[in-house]
Order: structure tokens, then C-alpha cells, then sequence
């Protein structure tokens, strides 16, 4: 596993202050010295409760999840690895490690696989449906297993995440760096995790039909050509210099 200094944690939030202070502690508290919350000019003390816990604040210079992400690796960060998670309690630093374990086994590339163990009251019907059909949708269309395109958690390398051509501004970005991944040959592979409910008192940035209509027209990767790429079985992309 990579070494803690050598990873910086990225929370992208929107009015978490419900939360957000437990999951700085929680990460800080597992390791992480440098945890940064990259914020969409919330309202609600989120920024000034993250500093608080010791975290490594900026505000994004205008909306989106996507455009906050992009920000942030591109400007705010310059460790050699980012494990990104949301800032609403949801994913756990006791998932780190296996997060971050592949990026020293050749993969540049790691998605959380929430349906591996997902808490009851997880996730809607609704969404479980709509996961479904984008999962099946971008394997059906990119030839890649990538289990749960549109999880949150991920670990990644800055240099494979520079190659990403990405330009979703909200919540698409996690279907366009798997679709990225899979054009860019990046290899990438999928663990299982925990995926928590909501803690009560913290509220959903997500609506179901807007955000799933615009992840699956991500889906296909837009006007670009699509190309396949190696696959290596079951679950993930082959890296291309095993034990690197
Ligand atoms: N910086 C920034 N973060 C955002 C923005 N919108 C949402 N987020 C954060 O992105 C993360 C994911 O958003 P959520 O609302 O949890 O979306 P979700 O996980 O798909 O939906 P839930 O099932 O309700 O948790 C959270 O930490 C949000 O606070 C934004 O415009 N800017
Ligand atoms: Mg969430």
C-alpha cells in the first residue's frame, strides 16, 4: 500500500456540515495527513468545520462535483496519489488500505464496489434500478466489468488522472472516468467496500432522474470513437507493469 504521505484525500462537498467533521477525523485519524475538502460555496459551516478537523480547505471557483474534482487535482494537489470519497459519511476510512493497495500492484485506476456491501437505506430502489442499467449499459458498450461506474470512492494516480479527458461538471464525473479509463487503456480494477446510509440530518445532493439521465449519456463516451481495451476477466483491466 502506498504510504500515507504519499496520498492525499479528496472531499468534495456541498453542505455537509452535518458530517463532515467526522469523516475529516475519520481519515485523519486512520493515517492521512493531508485532507483536503474542496467546497462549492456551501452555507451551512461545512468549510469552517472541516478546518477545524484539521483539514486543508478551498472553495471551487464555480459549481458541480465534476468541476470541484478537476479543481482540485489540478490545482490543489501534487502527492502522488488521491483516494477520493464524499464528505456525507457514507464511505469508510477503514476501506482505505484496500482502495489504495492496487495503485502499487500496476493499477492506476480503483473503484469502490458499493453493492459488494451496501447498508440497508443505502441507497433507493430507484437508484439500485438506474445503477443497474448504467453499469450494464457501459459494459455492454466499453467491454470493460467495472462493477459500479458511478461510486464515489476511487483511488487514483495524479499522472493517470492528467490523461482523463474529462469535462462533466456535476454528477456525471464518475461514469466519465470510467469511460475514460477504458478509452485511455488506464488500467483499473474494482474492489469490494462498505457503502453507508446517509447519517439522519444530512441531506442528498443527488436527484435520481436528472443525475442518472445525465450519467448514462456519459455512458457512451459523447461524440468521441469508442475503443476497446485489454480486458483481463471478471472485474478489472489488466495494469500494464504487473508489480511496478
Ligand atoms: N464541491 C462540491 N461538492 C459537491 C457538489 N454537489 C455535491 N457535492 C458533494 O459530492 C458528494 C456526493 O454528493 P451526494 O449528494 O452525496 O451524492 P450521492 O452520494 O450520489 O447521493 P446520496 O445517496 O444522497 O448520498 C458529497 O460529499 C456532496 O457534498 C458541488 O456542487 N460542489
Ligand atoms: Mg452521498
Amino acid at each position: 500500500m502506498p504510504d500515507p504521505e504519499q496520498v492525499t484525500v479528496l472531499l468534495p462537498t456541498y453542505d455537509e456540515a452535518a458530517t463532515i467533521g467526522d469523516v475529516v477525523d475519520g481519515f485523519r485519524e486512520h493515517g492521512f495527513d493531508d485532507v483536503l475538502v474542496i467546497d462549492g460555496d456551501s452555507g451551512d459551516g461545512t468549510r469552517e468545520i472541516a478546518r477545524e478537523h484539521g483539514a486543508r480547505v478551498e472553495t471551487q471557483s464555480a459549481s458541480g462535483k465534476g468541476q470541484a474534482i478537476r479543481e482540485a487535482v489540478r490545482e490543489h494537489i501534487d502527492r502522488e496519489y488521491v483516494l477520493m470519497a464524499d464528505g456525507d459519511g457514507t464511505y469508510r476510512p477503514e476501506d482505505a488500505d484496500a482502495m489504495l493497495a492496487p495503485l502499487e500492484e500496476g493499477y492506476d485506476h480503483v473503484i469502490g464496489d458499493r453493492f459488494a456491501d451496501m447498508e440497508d437505506g443505502a441507497m433507493t430502489r430507484l437508484n439500485r434500478i438506474g445503477n443497474g442499467l448504467i453499469n450494464w449499459l457501459f459494459g455492454t458498450i466499453h467491454r470493460e466489468e467495472f462493477t459500479d461506474i458511478l461510486s464515489g470512492y476511487r483511488a487514483f494516480s495524479r499522472s493517470s488522472f492528467e490523461r482523463l479527458h474529462l469535462s462533466a461538471e456535476g454528477f456525471g464525473i464518475e461514469t466519465e472516468m470510467a469511460v475514460e479509463c477504458a478509452k485511455q487503456g488506464i488500467p483499473t480494477t474494482v474492489v469490494p467496500i462498505t457503502y453507508l446510509e446517509r447519517p439522519a440530518g444530512s441531506n442528498t445532493n443527488l436527484h435520481p432522474i436528472r443525475d442518472g439521465g445525465s450519467s448514462s449519456s456519459n455512458c457512451s463516451g459523447g461524440r468521441k470513437p469508442t475503443t476497446r481495451c485489454s480486458t483481463s476477466g471478471a472485474s478489472a483491466s489488466r495494469p500494464a507493469s504487473p508489480g511496478r
